[in-house]
């Protein structure tokens, strides 16, 4: 039996290299699992052949009442920072000034939290935090649960590595879902989400949050007759730890500089977080040459990417009202510099958020941009209060219309609902004029604010009467024959769009572009539809309790059964043509689609590939034969990639869009 377990535990940690480390699997989940419950199974029958090394042991051990202090063998030193071009090239110069022309090693700055693991006879023995540099933390239990991490290795003397345990971008996303769900506080970023996991004392808990590392530093290199830091990798990438696949030479930094330009883009393409670039002077004997100040390597630096976090004063919040009534409340900030670009607003959701976060008018406030979302408040600096501060209290009557706002029952936000609010009317104009959905050219928001501040727009239906006010219109600042009679084409066209792109034009409270698709395929009419009961709609996959309601209760209401009928007469399509498939190779195939597309908006990219039979899905499964990706793809890629599933960018797919067109 004991063959048996040792050769099942062989399998099992080559498979766990395997998928977790090559980024390889050569055996199904399936397999993988029988495997396991066998060992398992093995292990209990046979308690006197357990090994706490197994990889059987790595789903959490008992639970600790505190970490053991550990004195590092070698001192933990963190890197100095740099934050442009000029502080970088300056510190190369110093160096080349001192030793001559060096090699550099460029790396990815993985932002999570560095870790010290140690190997006694090809056996993991221990993991300890960095701490502050002489003492750390003892979290082996909770290491020992991340699955790249291989627990036996063909070495046999002792040795130690450092790098950098983290939480990858997908597993923090699945964790806020869990969060957001359970009603519990969200992480704010992967690293404190990745920290949190670490300094549990539980490490069940520690092993549900799929953590992750990577490894970039032998300590004291040259005894393993290593010469350069470069080969140190290498030596232990052999061994079956994780090294960054982006660690790349560099003979001079001006070639160091161009890399870390190109990373500043294509970080946001990769399945975790970096937060910067570490430079590193390859060769140990100039590294020895150079030496450290008490803090930190001479031969190794940090370039910072630019924050995407500020600090700003928040000088007021105003309420802004959108289309469905929504009144949101934003902080009005001091411009400060974010990301790339000047931040003077940021949302602060809903009244609960601000209670929460206790922001004030007149704090300190971080604020923070990710991506392309909306830039946010986090929280506020409260030991930065001079008692001039005043707490926010969320105004009883809406900004626009003086009409009162309404929060109901379970739901965080206030809602203006009066429909003759202007604020309304203007968005759900905008809304019905928009790209996906009526896709109205010459009809953004701030025309038709103009349009309604003039009196001519009041009702989505008198878009179609637009045309009363020729004159008018033409005779108006910035808007001449040419645009008026551009913008009248482009309201005649948009009368023979699809059904679906109409119901989505409506803004139907819950009713987004993908429910109206299935709403007007399912009822053909727009009549079928309005006839159709709460027992009826929630028959329908993917139409829920609360969407069926939403869908009913609105077409009860007098105003939209005039709206439909005004519609109608204006000669507005009210039916979705079953038009054929059109045969593509997409015909049949389940897709995903995911990151930003440039030449596509999401919706039309879709539209596309249901015509030509596919089946567009949200998230990444065994089912999925393709993701298309776009830029800033994170985890649905990512998982893609552990799945071996066909991935393509929006090049290969435009390729055979032009091709098959
Ligand atoms: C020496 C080398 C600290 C670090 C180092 O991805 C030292 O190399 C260090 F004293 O903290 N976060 C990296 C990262 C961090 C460090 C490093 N290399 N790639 C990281």
């Amino acid at each position: 039996m004991k063959e048996r377990i040792e050769e099942l535990r062989g399998l099992l940690n080559q498979y766990n290299i395997e998928y977790h480390v090559l980024d390889k699997p050569t055996i199904s989940d399936a397999e993988y699992d029988r495997l396991m419950r066998e060992l398992i199974d093995l292990e209990t029958k046979y308690p006197e052949f357990m090994d706490p090394l197994s990889p059987s042991q790595r789903i959490g051990g008992p639970v600790l009442d505190e970490f053991t202090k550990i004195q590092h063998k070698r001192k933990m030193m963190s890197l100095g920072n740099v934050f442009s071009e000029e502080e970088l090239k300056s510190w190369a110069k110093k160096i080349e000034d001192e030793v001559g022309k060096v090699e550099f090693c460029a790396e990815c700055k993985i932002d999570g939290l560095a870790m010290s693991i140690e190997y006694q006879g090809g056996n993991f023995v221990q993991a300890v935090t960095r701490g502050d540099g002489e003492v750390g933390e003892d979290v082996t239990q909770n290491v020992k649960t991340i699955r790249s991490i291989p627990m036996n290795v063909s070495y046999r003397e002792e040795f130690e590595i450092r790098g950098e345990v983290y939480m990858p971008k997908s597993s923090f996303e699945a964790l806020n879902e869990g969060k957001r769900q359970q009603g519990e506080p969200e992480f704010a970023n992967p690293r404190n989400a990745a920290a949190g996991s670490i300094r549990q004392l539980d490490s069940k808990i520690a092993a549900s949050r799929k953590l992750d590392a990577f490894w970039y530093h032998v300590p004291d290199g040259e005894t393993y007759g290593l010469k350069t830091h470069y080969e140190s990798l290498m030596w232990i990438k052999d061994m079956g730890f994780r090294v960054n696949e982006n660690t790349t030479l560099f003979q001079s930094i001006d070639d160091v500089w161009k890399f870390i330009e190109r990373m500043t883009i294509e970080r946001n393409n990769l399945p975790y977080e970096i937060d910067g670039i570490v430079i590193k002077v390859n060769n140990y004997e100039v590294q020895e040459q150079l030496g450290y100040t008490v803090k930190v390597p001479k031969w190794a630096i940090a370039y910072k990417f630019p924050a995407e976090e500020a600090v700003t004063r928040l000088e007021d919040i105003f309420i802004t009202v959108g289309r469905t009534g929504k009144a949101t409340p934003n902080a009005k900030l001091t411009p400060v510099r974010l990301a790339g670009t000047t931040v003077s607003a940021a949302t602060l959701h809903n009244e609960d958020m601000i209670n929460q976060k206790d922001v004030r008018i007149g704090d300190l406030v971080v604020v923070r941009k990710a991506g392309d979302i909306i830039p946010e408040v986090l929280r506020s600096i409260e030991d930065k209060r001079d008692g001039t501060q005043v707490p926010f209290i969320f105004p009883t009557l809406c900004p626009d219309c003086g009409m009162p706002l309404h929060r109901f029952a379970d739901e965080a936000a206030h809602y203006c609902v009066n429909s003759d609010c202007p604020s309304r009317i203007v968005n759900s104009i905008a809304h019905f004029a928009s790209r996906d959905a009526m896709n109205i050219d010459g009809l953004g928001e701030k025309k038709v604010e103009q349009f309604h501040k003039m009196g001519w727009l009041n009702k989505v239906d008198d878009i179609f009467k637009l045309k009363e006010y020729r004159d008018e219109i033409i005779s108006l600042d910035k808007f001449g024959l040419k645009s008026y009679e551009n913008l009248v084409e482009a309201i005649d066209q948009c009368k023979s769009n699809a059904l679906d792109k109409l119901l989505f034009g409506l803004g139907i409270r819950q009713v987004g572009a993908k429910a109206a698709r299935i709403l007007a395929n399912r009822y053909k009419t727009m009549d079928a539809l309005m006839q159709a009961t709460l027992s009826d709609l929630i028959t329908i996959d993917d139409i829920g309790d609360i969407t069926a309601d939403a869908i009913v209760t609105y077409f009860k209401e007098e105003a939209t059964l005039r709206l439909i009928d005004s519609l109608k007469s204006s000669g507005v399509n009210m039916v979705q043509e079953s038009d054929a498939t059109i045969e593509s190779s997409f015909t049949g195939k389940t897709i995903v689609l995911t990151g930003s597309l440039q030449r596509f908006s999401r919706n039309e990219a879709q539209e596309y590939l249901e015509k030509r039979g596919a089946t567009v899905t949200g998230s990444v499964s065994k089912k999925t034969d393709i993701v298309i990706y776009g830029e800033a793809a994170g985890s649905k890629l990512e998982k893609a990639q552990a799945l071996k599933i066909q991935t393509m960018t929006e090049d290969e797919f435009m390729e055979i869009v032009e091709r098959e067109a």
